[in-house]
């Protein structure tokens, strides 16, 4: 069977009517952007923008010269075709309107341009993570509070992990297809349709050194899955954590596990260290078109009121009777 691009599949879903012709050009656009990103990431020391670029993001985190490199990219790409009013990013202190010299359309794009960067410099996978709300009708000149959607809201989310290939995943609300980069071709093929997550599984990925910071209900769900088949749960459990939230979601989509953020005691006004609006919402909604399921602990992460743009969320997502076990955890412990 002759293969599928990207380009293709898409407007087999626009004809099919999962998609209209502008939300298509979207994707497509952030598609190009992102095989630009992995152009400039695979060159690593070659290309002259490994380290720091001296500066720091609304985080406060010190940004890598590619997060503002990516950042560019992305934005360049989608500020002249028409299809977006405003972009806000994991890298920008607010949203930014698509400059008046150019038409705005009706989707607000959100992104976290180069997620996981501090492994760029040890050269381990990193990618790009976006999400695409719809305008709401009659703003013209969209702000920061336009964004303030709940994940449900999204029209469609992604990835694309830049790691031995470059792997772009997409869902628009029907099922998660994932497209490997065609390096000589230039395009993106269709390599996996339908991705679903195993209900159950035996790997867990979760930052192990804050344990003692840990609430109850989080040390108690720890504690059975390092007591493996001498404890509760009679079965050994593995643990991964690549500390770059694209590629362990990746893993988790295609082979199970769940991935965990918990809100901790060390600082304890954070709610977490993952971003709501271009992290949790958009890996939660490919999570559950998998079959899998993702909440803050207590609620579905997709059913979260935003209140500010780059708000922080505990993060609980992947093989469903995990995440239902850890949830039902913390639920007893109100
Ligand atoms: P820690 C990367 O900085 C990130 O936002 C996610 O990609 C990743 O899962 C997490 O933070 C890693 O956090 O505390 O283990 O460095």
């Amino acid at each position: 069977m002759s293969q599928v691009s990207l380009s293709r599949f898409l407007i087999e879903a626009q004809r099919a009517g999962e998609i209209g012709a502008d939300l298509r050009q979207l994707i497509e656009v952030v598609a190009r952007a992102c095989k630009s990103i992995s152009h400039a990431v695979s060159k690593g020391a070659l290309g002259g923008v490994l380290g720091d670029a001296g500066t720091d993001n609304v985080q406060g985190e010190a940004q890598k010269k590619l997060d503002v490199l990516s950042n560019e990219i992305l934005l360049e790409a989608n500020e002249w075709g028409g299809h977006l009013a405003a972009c806000a990013s994991e890298e920008m202190d607010h949203s930014q309107a698509i400059p008046n010299r150019y038409p705005k359309g009706h989707y607000l794009l959100l992104f976290d341009p180069l997620d996981g960067s501090s492994n760029i410099d040890v050269n381990i996978s990193v990618g790009t993570i976006f999400s695409v709300l719809r305008c709401p009708e009659g703003v013209t000149d969209p702000q920061d509070q336009d964004f303030l959607q709940p994940g449900t809201a999204q029209v469609a989310a992604g990835y694309t992990v830049y790691g031995p290939s470059t792997m772009l995943v997409l869902t628009v609300g029907n099922g998660v297809h994932a497209f490997t980069l065609d390096r000589e071709q230039g395009s993106f093929i269709l390599t996996q349709r339908n991705m679903q997550i195993p209900a159950d599984t035996k790997e867990f990925a979760i930052n192990m050194s804050n344990q003692r910071h840990w609430y109850p209900p989080m040390q108690r769900y720890a504690g059975e899955l390092l007591a493996g088949k001498t404890g509760l749960r009679g079965k050994d459990f593995n643990m991964r954590w690549v500390a770059s939230m694209v590629a362990d979601v990746h893993r988790i989509l295609t082979r199970g596990g769940i991935f965990i953020y918990p809100r901790d005691q060390k600082d304890p006004g954070k709610m977490g260290k993952l971003r709501l609006m271009y992290e949790a919402n958009p890996m939660s909604m490919i999570v559950e078109q998998a079959g899998g399921a993702a909440t803050d602990g207590y609620t579905r992460i997709l059913d979260i009121q935003p209140t500010q743009l780059h708000q922080r969320v505990a993060v609980f997502l992947g093989s469903r009777n995990e995440v239902e076990v850890v949830t039902r955890y913390h639920r007893e412990s109100m």
